[in-house]
């Protein structure tokens, strides 16, 4: 892995080398271990992507201890040994893919680089997402041993320890989740990934995971939760992760006509080949890749077409993983491969609730480059 045992990058602001401390799984880093990512349904912890704004936080866990306070009946501080005492709360293990909503940007920046500051920050290609066992507590028990929440409370701020820079600013990373979505045991306060410890990049000793929710709400080094009325204030909720229409670029943008994005869509993307191979065949080629969908949907449907998207052909449920409703699926097809010369291959998924995905990147234009979803497509030259 290129950026694997390299001594530790400066934590200071505006260091935005493609490195593990701050992100992994770059277009170059996907190409390195694109088979790899692809062979299992549940990710090697090595091999997750990471996605972090700031620093890596050195948190020590014998003095941790979680702070929940806000629109709570009890507020209460409890330690790693608070939580995992299953005679206060039982434990929940669920897999759970989490994916950036930058997660195949690469596409929208090709076509027009915007201005957003993410193109930079995260230059993301297909791999920024995975699929991992995670064990923790459900939030919901936890409100529940605090007595629950007061009467107007609807959502849960949830507070990371790092900082980060912003146009010369300190902030934290602070998010939140509605209460709907921590009522139905669908975000998990997790220690365990994998069934090792958290990770120290992926949030040690306590992180969020929110299933079927953009990777950013789900927010590592976990210290602190609030009850609170309305969507966190925050930047990261309010400001960032907005999905815009077509006719909005940076001159007319506004945070209030954004629609902050918490749900993720119907995506999938072709992970072997990759864009540009060069591939020499006996007439057929092995296609791999993932097919994802969040909001509580689940992909059940996958087709690929040789031919840019006249000729669809279905990927037969046989050849996709079917484990996890929580999770990607993963899947592969053998398709015949005739002619020599230029070829587009693309994918498209349909989920549960029959979403599929815009046709091309410019039918769902964001220029904050969040979420790109369109009909993933990559051009290879084919050699009998
Ligand atoms: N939580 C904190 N505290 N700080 C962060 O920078 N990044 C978020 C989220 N949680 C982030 C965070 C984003 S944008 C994503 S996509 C996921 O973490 C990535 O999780 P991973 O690095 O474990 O893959
Ligand atoms: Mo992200």
């Amino acid at each position: 892995f290129p950026y694997n045992g390299e001594p530790p990058r400066s934590k200071s602001a505006g260091v935005h080398h493609p490195c593990r401390e701050k992100n992994a799984l770059s277009n170059q880093e996907l190409r390195y271990i694109q088979d790899r990512l692809v062979s299992t349904e549940i990710t090697r912890n090595e091999d997750f992507f990471v996605r972090n704004h700031g620093g890596v936080p050195e948190i020590d866990p014998e003095k941790y201890y979680l702070e929940i306070e806000g629109l709570v009946k009890n507020p209460q501080r409890l330690t790693l040994k608070d939580l995992q005492d299953e005679s206060k709360f039982p434990r929940q293990t669920n897999v759970v893919s989490l994916q950036c909503s930058g997660t195949r940007r690469l596409e929208q920046i090709h076509q027009y680089p915007g201005d957003g500051d993410e193109l930079i920050n995260a230059p993301w290609a297909e791999g920024a997402i995975g699929a991992a066992r995670w064990t923790g507590v459900s939030l919901k028990k936890v409100i529940k041993y605090c007595g629950g929440l007061k009467d107007d409370a609807m959502h849960i701020e949830l507070f990371g320890a790092d900082t980060y820079f912003k146009k010369g600013k300190v902030y934290n990373y602070v998010v939140s989740v509605p209460w709907r979505k921590v009522k139905i045991n669908e975000v998990l306060l997790a220690w365990e990934m994998n069934g090792e410890p958290l990770p120290k990049l992926h949030g040690f000793p306590l992180r969020a995971v929110v299933f079927g929710y953009i990777g950013a709400r789900s927010c590592k080094w976990l210290y602190k939760i609030r009850g609170i009325k309305d969507p966190s204030e925050a930047p990261v909720q309010r400001k960032e992760y907005l999905y815009y229409t077509p006719q909005i670029g940076k001159q007319n943008a506004l945070y209030s006509n954004g629609f902050s994005i918490q749900d993720m869509p119907v995506s999938s993307a072709i992970i072997s080949p990759k864009d540009m191979d060069v591939i020499t065949h006996d007439g057929k080629v092995k296609l791999k890749g993932w097919a994802y969908s969040g909001g509580g949907h689940w992909p059940i449907r996958v087709e690929v077409s040789p031919d840019g998207g006249a000729i669809w052909y279905e990927v037969p449920t046989e050849n996709m993983s079917t484990k996890y409703y929580y999770a990607w699926r993963l899947w592969e097809i053998e398709l015949p491969l005739d002619p020599e010369g230029w070829l587009e291959f693309c994918v498209r998924t349909w989920d549960s609730a029959l979403n599929t995905q815009p046709t091309y990147v410019r039918s769902a234009w964001n220029w904050d480059l969040h979420v790109t979803s369109s009909c993933h497509r990559i051009k290879i030259y084919s050699i009998n």
